[in-house]
């Protein structure tokens, strides 16, 4: 399979040898380390906890390229999640780092284990912010919106369920 791109996401809201956004880094340093090109990388902000969690996230977004599928880098992201200390939790219970595929350039993805536009993207300030910072013109293949245009949608709360009109 030829390269293709995908943004993903980052978070975490535990110490692991360091304060989350230690951990940050060291999950991108583990995607390099498995052969993922970093094109763009964001800043790293430090993010209030949406649901159940304690304590505050450190959150980012990384443009990464690779021949991996959806489904192989579905499974590298895990590995590195599984090898860096985490552990089943409760859903959104605090987690040392949670990676999530959020785009991808070829568009959808959909199975069981898989879904790609991450279905909550666009209504979460700590994905959509880091987004539209490293890839503000990236549309949204259902929504139709760019990413900066869901940031700043989100910001004043808009609705997005409908595609905007464009060419
Ligand atoms: N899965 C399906 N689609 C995807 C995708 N696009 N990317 C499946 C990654 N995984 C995907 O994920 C559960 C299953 O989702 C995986 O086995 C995979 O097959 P998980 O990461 O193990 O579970 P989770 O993270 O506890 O659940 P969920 O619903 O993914 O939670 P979120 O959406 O990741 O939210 N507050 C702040 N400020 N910052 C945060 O980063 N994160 C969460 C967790 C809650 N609150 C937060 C933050
Ligand atoms: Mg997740």
């Amino acid at each position: 399979m030829a390269k293709t791109s995908y943004l993903i996401g980052l978070g975490s809201n535990r110490y692991r040898h360091g304060p989350p956004r230690r951990v940050i880094e060291t999950a991108i340093d583990a995607l390099v380390d498995s052969g993922v090109d970093i094109d763009a990388s964001s800043t790293i902000r430090t993010t209030p906890p949406l649901g159940p969690g304690s304590r505050n996230y450190a959150n980012a977004a990384v443009l990464a390229r690779t021949d991996l599928d959806p489904q192989e880098l579905l499974e590298l992201v895990q590995s590195i999640e599984a090898n860096m200390g985490r552990r089943s939790t409760r859903r959104w219970g605090d987690r040392v780092i949670d990676i999530d595929l959020l785009l991808w350039s070829s568009g959808c993805w959909d199975d069981q284990t898989l879904t790609i536009p991450h279905p909550e993207l666009a209504n979460r300030k700590f994905v959509l912010e880091p987004l539209a910072e490293i890839a503000p013109h990236w549309r949204h293949p259902v929504l139709g919106y760019t990413l900066r245009q869901l940031f700043h949608r989100l910001k004043r709360n808009m609705l997005v369920d409908q595609k905007p009109n464009h060419p």
